[in-house]
């Protein structure tokens, strides 16, 4: 008897974690992300950025809200623009949401993971994690190669 009564208790709580888990996470487990690279920085003065392509392999649209890294205290998704006079600048681009089957490119000129507050330098040939958070809650991280300082994309 009191053998099956802890079966039924372990039972109902993986129930109960299935039934929780599932709602939770709407979308980003569908997310993934290619061709993730940055370049050199030197020292940590200025700020450093990354790139990537994120696609929603899902059915569900899913928003990018933030990110975070050990190599940086304040990473931001920034986005680039080019005014009419040719002055380039940026800002912040807020939440970031992919419809299923679209994905978001982060690349020079265009919006892109600003990676300030340095804690090292970044340095070519080693890797950081970039974890990208999704308002569904998931969360989902990958290693960024450090190319050169003049790296234009991933193959360098
Ligand atoms: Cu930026």
């Amino acid at each position: 008897m009191v053998k099956k009564l802890r079966y039924t208790n372990a039972l109902a709580v993986l129930l109960t974690v299935a039934g929780l888990s599932a709602p939770a996470l709407a979308g980003s487990e569908d997310v993934v992300v290619e061709n993730a690279w940055s370049r050199a920085s030197i020292g940590v003065n200025r700020p450093g950025a990354a790139y990537m392509t994120v696609r929603n392999t899902g059915e569900d649209a899913v928003t990018l809200t933030g990110l975070a890294t050990p190599l940086a205290m304040m990473p931001e998704i920034h986005e680039s623009k080019t005014n009419s006079d040719g002055v380039s600048s940026m800002a912040p681009a807020g939440e970031i949401t992919i419809e299923p089957g679209q994905s978001v490119a982060l690349e020079p000129g265009g919006l892109h993971a600003m990676l300030m507050k340095l804690q090292e330098p970044m340095t070519e040939g080693e890797n950081f994690p970039l974890t990208l958070t999704f308002s569904d809650g998931g969360k989902v991280t990958v290693e960024v190669p450090i190319l050169g300082i003049a790296a234009r994309g991933p193959e360098g």
